[in-house]
C-alpha cells in the first residue's frame, strides 16, 4: 500500500495519523498541493477529484476520501481504533458529521488565517461555528473520547482540522470539554509527530 498525501493537510494527516497509531509502515508519498501536482495527470488517474489523500492499494486500486482511507488502514490489523462491532456505525456517524458540519464550518478560518483570504466575513464564520461546537462540547462533557471509552477514528476524523486551533484562531475558547479533548489528543507522541507546529501564510 502507498499513501498519497501533503503533509500540512488535515485530511491528510489523518491518514498520517492512523498510519503512525498503528505503525504499519506504509509509505507515504508527497504530492505538493502548492505547486499543483494534485492537477496532474497522473495524480488524477489516482483520484478524479484531485484532492488528498489517496490510499492506493496492493492490487493497484485507489481509495479517496480520507475517512474512508483512516477506516481501510486500520482494517489491517485488529485495532480498538476501529472496533469489529456496531460501534463502527456510531464513528460513521460522527465521520460524516465532521466532512459535511465541521471541517465546512472550520474551513473559513483556515482560509482567513492560514491563506491569508481577506474576504472572509469572520462574523459570519463564527456564526456558522458556533451550533456545531456547542454539538461537539455537549457530547463530549462527561466524555474522554467521542465513542465509547478509547480513541477511535471518530476522534482522529474531527480533531484533524484542529491542528491548526490555535494559528487558525477558531473561536473556540468557551468549549471547555472540547479544549481537554484536544489537549488529550495533542499530547499523544504520535499526533506530535504528524503535526510539527504549522506556519501560516
Ligand atoms: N472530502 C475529502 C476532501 C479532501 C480535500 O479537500 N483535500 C484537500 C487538502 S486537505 C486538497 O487536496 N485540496 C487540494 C485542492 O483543493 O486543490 C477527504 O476527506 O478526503
Amino acid at each position: 500500500m502507498k499513501l498519497h498525501v501533503f503533509s500540512q493537510s488535515p485530511n491528510s494527516r489523518k491518514a498520517l495519523f492512523v498510519n503512525a497509531c498503528l505503525d504499519l509502515g506504509v509509505e507515504a508519498e508527497q504530492v505538493d498541493l502548492a505547486s499543483g501536482d494534485q492537477k496532474s495527470a497522473k495524480f488524477l488517474a489516482l483520484n478524479p477529484n484531485g484532492r488528498v489523500p489517496v490510499l492506493e492499494l496492493d492490487d493497484g486500486s485507489t481509495l479517496w476520501e480520507s475517512n474512508a482511507i483512516v477506516n481501510r488502514l486500520c482494517a489491517e490489523v485488529d485495532t480498538a481504533l476501529w472496533p469489529k462491532s456496531n460501534q463502527r456505525y456510531d464513528i460513521m456517524r460522527w465521520q460524516f458529521w465532521e466532512s459535511c458540519h465541521w471541517t465546512p464550518a472550520c474551513s473559513p478560518f483556515i482560509a482567513h488565517h492560514f491563506f491569508g483570504n481577506q474576504d472572509v466575513d469572520l462574523g459570519a464564520a463564527a456564526s456558522q461555528i458556533e451550533p456545531f461546537a456547542r454539538v461537539l462540547d455537549d457530547h463530549l462533557s462527561g466524555r474522554d473520547w467521542l465513542s465509547g471509552s478509547a480513541m477511535t477514528t471518530a476522534d482522529i476524523s474531527v480533531a484533524a482540522i484542529l491542528c491548526y486551533r490555535e494559528a487558525c484562531q477558531y473561536p473556540l475558547q468557551a468549549y471547555d470539554n472540547i479544549d481537554r479533548w484536544m489537549d488529550r489528543i495533542e499530547t499523544l507522541d504520535t499526533w506530535q509527530r504528524i503535526n510539527p507546529v504549522p506556519e501560516p501564510a
